[in-house]
């Protein structure tokens, strides 16, 4: 197997060299999937160069072929950077971008691109019409802050719609255009969502999805019987929050659902580890929604200049709507399946406490693993603290600790897998769950522990937190898939209704070394692994050198 420098990824989507950042414009068109992102073509870093749109194709949304940029800043609309945005399929079949230009006097507006050669199906050349920017910045606009355009849906009455976060009077808003041609556009004068709290958001997303099933709905699908509509917003540097409502088509505002919480803050999180600038598409090959997001590097910025290439994607998620009609749930793409080689698996083990087991027989630096923990009985679930459900965090480390001086373990945890472990254990990244009794029910706390990552000084090394909404009073279950890519550890808690990705620079995997895996329970009382399995990956085709130099 070939050796990955400096935690360069297997299986994650990232460019070749260079900086990458947010998922911009992912299409699914004429039997190929698209991948823009913003993209410095000028180096490893954010600010040593004007963005552009990079441009990846792929068959499989596994291996992926760069064809260079799409979108470059050579415009009087753009000519300070082409920022985050998205595609839209028009009526005739025909991909539109809708991009935020950083124009030569540094004021962001909209633009809109179409294919040079509609029947090209890589989608090769942008053109950017001189009609640019569709949508100056409107003069309440505060502080600069209006961009990132989502991918446009059709409404009943035939016109087209976008939404784009705007800080309107210092108030973080979602405000709609709407168009019949995608090239005039007039502003709706209600923001579809506004947010008082935080003056700034950033990449938002609408999308329905159906109340019930696992399948997709596209993005022009009309609110009504059995569809929802999720609105997600980033907030910098690491934060997606999104919540499930109803989005009226007729004023085109949204509320979320039972008239819920409008404090974004207080919203669900996409994912509580390190993510952002989530985006999704309707994938109309396999009927499914899918996300993507930027996950940044947390090492040193003279880290990334040494590697010269920063950010990676999650790998590809589809998502879709929990029967519990408020929460989604994500989880890899099938296609991930296409790289499975080796598998071990385990069946009935009962793990003692304090138990630690191997798993031995995959490489554990490229593996997909998926555990079920029983729990046959709760009675010793400690009370939570109320004090704690603000700061999971800090409960995550409380979890985890048994010298003398701490509370001990838990009664129902923690357990879960260790990852990432060097032969000694001075490196490990744990990521586990503990279960408390909370209001006459029980709370089921997710954690990643990087604080033994790596023993490098200067990398971030956090501990990430999540409750996971499942009811594990009926289950007596509770199910971890964890995703291991040399520099990566993404983690699907109850079935990927909690999320939590890391980025972790242990020194062992960088000077080469293998790393194991194991199964722990520091709980009071024994956990039964019901059904383990865990593939080795292989190394998928992503943006080799080669299609580097054919792109460029
Ligand atoms: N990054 C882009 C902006 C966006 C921000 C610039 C979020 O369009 O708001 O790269 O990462």
């Amino acid at each position: 197997k070939q050796s990955l420098r400096h935690g360069r990824t297997a299986y994650h989507f990232q460019p070749a060299k260079n900086w990458m950042n947010d998922p911009n414009g992912p299409l699914y068109h004429k039997g190929m999937y698209h991948l823009f992102f913003q993209y410095n073509p000028h180096g490893p870093l954010f600010g040593t160069g004007k963005l552009s749109w990079g441009h990846s194709v792929s068959g499989d949304l596994v291996n992926w072929a760069f064809l260079g940029t799409a979108l470059d800043p050579t415009s009087p609309f753009d000519a300070e950077g082409c920022w985050s945005g998205s595609t839209t399929t028009l009526a005739d079949g025909r991909p539109a971008i809708l991009y935020t230009g950083r124009d030569a006097n540094d004021v962001q507006v909209q633009n809109v691109a179409f294919p040079k050669n509609p029947s090209d199906p890589l989608l090769r050349e942008w053109h950017k019409p001189s009609c640019n920017p569709v949508v100056p910045q409107p003069a309440d606009v505060t502080r600069n802050n209006f961009r990132d355009p989502t991918t446009a849906w059709l409404g009943r009455d035939g016109l087209w719609r976008f939404a784009v976060v705007a800080e309107v009077g210092g108030v973080g808003s979602t405000v709609v255009y709407r168009s019949a041609d995608f090239v005039h556009w007039e502003r709706n004068a209600a923001p579809l969502h506004a947010s008082p709290d935080v003056p700034v958001w950033e990449c938002p997303d609408l999308f329905p999805v159906a109340e019930r099933g696992t399948e997709g709905l596209d993005t022009s699908v009309s609110a009504g019987p059995g569809v929802r509509h999720v609105l997600k917003l980033s907030k910098a540097a690491d934060e997606d929050y999104y919540v499930v409502g109803r989005y009226d088509d007729e004023t085109d505002t949204f509320a979320p659902v039972d008239d819920g919480d409008h404090d974004v803050r207080n919203w669900r999180r996409i994912d509580h580890g390190h993510l952002f600038g989530a985006k999704t598409f309707f994938d109309a090959r396999k009927k499914r929604r899918v996300l993507w997001a930027w996950v940044d590097e947390t090492d040193s910025r003279s880290d990334d200049v040494g590697k010269d290439w920063t950010g990676i994607q999650t790998f590809p998620r589809a998502l879709w709507l929990d029967a519990d009609g408020k929460q989604l749930v994500q989880w890899p793409v099938e296609e991930i399946e296409t790289l499975r080689r080796e598998r071990v698996a385990l069946v009935g083990a009962e793990i003692g406490s304090g138990g630690l087991h191997e798993i031995a027989g995959v490489d554990a630096l490229q593996a997909d693993v998926e555990v079920v923990f029983d729990l046959p009985s709760l009675e010793d679930a400690e009370e939570l603290d109320p004090k704690w459900l603000q700061d999971p965090q800090k409960l995550c480390v409380y979890a985890e600790k048994k010298d003398a001086s701490s509370p001990g373990p838990g009664g129902v945890g923690p357990f879960g897998l260790v990852v990432m472990a060097s032969g000694d254990m001075r490196e490990q990244t744990t990521v586990f769950f503990r279960v408390f009794r909370h209001g006459g029910t029980y709370k089921v706390l997710m954690c990643a522990d990087l604080t033994r990552s790596s023993t490098k000084e200067g990398v971030h090394k956090p501990v990430y937190a999540g409750f996971v909404d499942v009811d594990v009073e009926k289950d007596r279950s509770i199910s971890l898939r964890t995703l291991i890519d040399h520099s990566v550890i993404e983690s699907f808690g109850g079935g990927g209704r909690t999320c939590i990705t890391a980025r972790v620079y242990p020194e062992h995997v960088v000077a080469g070394g293998s790393s194991h895996l194991y199964l722990f329970n520091n709980g009071a009382h024994p956990v039964t692994v019901s059904k383990l399995e865990a593939w080795e990956l292989g190394t998928a085709s992503v943006n080799v050198e080669e299609d580097y130099r054919v792109g460029t």
